[in-house]
C-alpha cells in the first residue's frame, strides 16, 4: 500500500498573504539598498514592512556591506528587533538630525500625504521622522487612497487623563465633520501606547476634506499627545505592487 502524502492547497487568502509579504519585503530591502549608506544615522520605522527595512540593514552591517551606521528605533518593539540584529542604536537626544528614516504607512493619498498609526506608533514615528533629511515610505499598493480617512481609523494619541472629554472634543471639530471616535481598546482594556498614553482612533465616512485644517485643529486640543496625519514629510514612496515597485517622489 502506498501512501502520498498530499500537501493541501494553499488557500487562495494564504496565496495572497504570502504574496502581500513579500511585497512588504521588497520594498522594505530595496528601501535600505537605495537610501542607507555607511555613516548614516537611520530612523527606523515601525509595522510589518518596516520590519523588512530593519532586517535588511541588520544583514549590510552584519555582512559589512554597511558600516558606522547608527539607528533610532519608533517603538519598544523595533528596539528589540533592532537589538537583535546587533544594530547601534542611539535617541534624538544625542543625534536630532537624521539623514534618512524608512517607515510604513496606513494610508497614501496622491500628494504623498499619509495617515499612520494604526500600529500604535505613531508619536515616536513623527517625533523620529521630522527631523530626518530624507523620509522614506514603503507601502504595499493596498495602501493607496484617493483621500485620507478612507481605509479605517485616523488615530489620535490622547493623555489617558479625562481621555473621554477629548473624545468629544474630538467628535465635535469642525475640520472633522461626521467623524465617529472610538477609544482603542485591547484585551478589553483601553490599549497603551509605548509612551503610557490612550489611542481615539477616528472614522470617517468620507475621506477628510481638508487634512491640513484638520491636523491644526486637532493640535489646538490640549488633551492631544498627537495624531496620525503626516503632512508634508514625505520625500519618497515606495509601493510594490504586482508589476514591481514604483518610486514616487515628492
Ligand atoms: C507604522 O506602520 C504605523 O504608523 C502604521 O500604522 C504601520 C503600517 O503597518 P504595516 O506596514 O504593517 O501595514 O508606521
Amino acid at each position: 500500500r502506498v501512501t502520498v502524502a498530499v500537501r493541501p492547497a494553499a488557500s487562495a487568502k494564504s496565496v495572497m498573504m504570502a504574496d502581500v509579504e513579500e511585497l512588504k519585503k521588497v520594498v522594505g530591502y530595496k528601501s535600505v539598498d537605495d537610501y542607507v549608506s555607511s555613516g548614516m544615522v537611520v530612523g527606523l520605522g515601525t509595522g510589518s514592512t518596516a520590519y523588512f527595512a530593519v532586517e535588511r540593514l541588520g544583514q549590510k552591517l552584519a555582512s559589512g556591506e554597511l558600516k558606522d551606521v547608527v539607528a533610532i528605533p519608533t517603538s519598544l518593539r523595533t528596539k528589540e528587533q533592532a537589538e537583535s540584529l546587533n544594530i547601534p542604536l542611539v535617541t534624538l537626544d544625542t543625534h536630532p538630525k537624521l539623514d534618512v528614516a524608512i517607515d510604513g504607512a496606513d494610508e497614501v493619498d496622491p500628494a504623498l500625504n499619509l495617515v499612520k498609526g494604526r500600529g500604535g506608533a505613531l508619536l515616536r514615528e513623527k517625533m523620529v521622522e521630522v527631523m530626518a533629511d530624507k523620509f522614506i515610505v514603503i507601502v504595499d499598493d493596498s495602501k493607496l487612497v484617493d483621500g485620507l480617512g478612507i481605509s479605517g481609523a485616523m488615530p489620535v494619541e490622547v493623555t489617558p487623563f479625562c481621555w473621554e472629554f477629548t473624545l468629544n472634543r474630538l467628535k465635535q471639530a469642525k475640520s472633522l465633520t461626521g467623524c465617529d471616535a472610538k477609544l482603542r481598546m485591547a484585551d478589553g482594556k483601553p490599549y497603551v501606547t509605548d509612551n503610557d498614553n490612550y489611542i481615539v482612533d477616528l472614522y470617517f465616512t468620507e475621506p477628510i476634506k481638508d487634512a491640513q485644517a484638520a491636523a491644526t485643529e486637532i493640535n489646538s486640543m490640549v488633551g492631544v499627545v498627537e495624531h496620525g496625519l503626516f503632512l508634508d514629510m514625505t520625500t519618497a514612496v515606495l509601493i510594490a505592487g504586482k508589476n514591481g515597485v514604483e518610486v514616487k517622489l515628492k
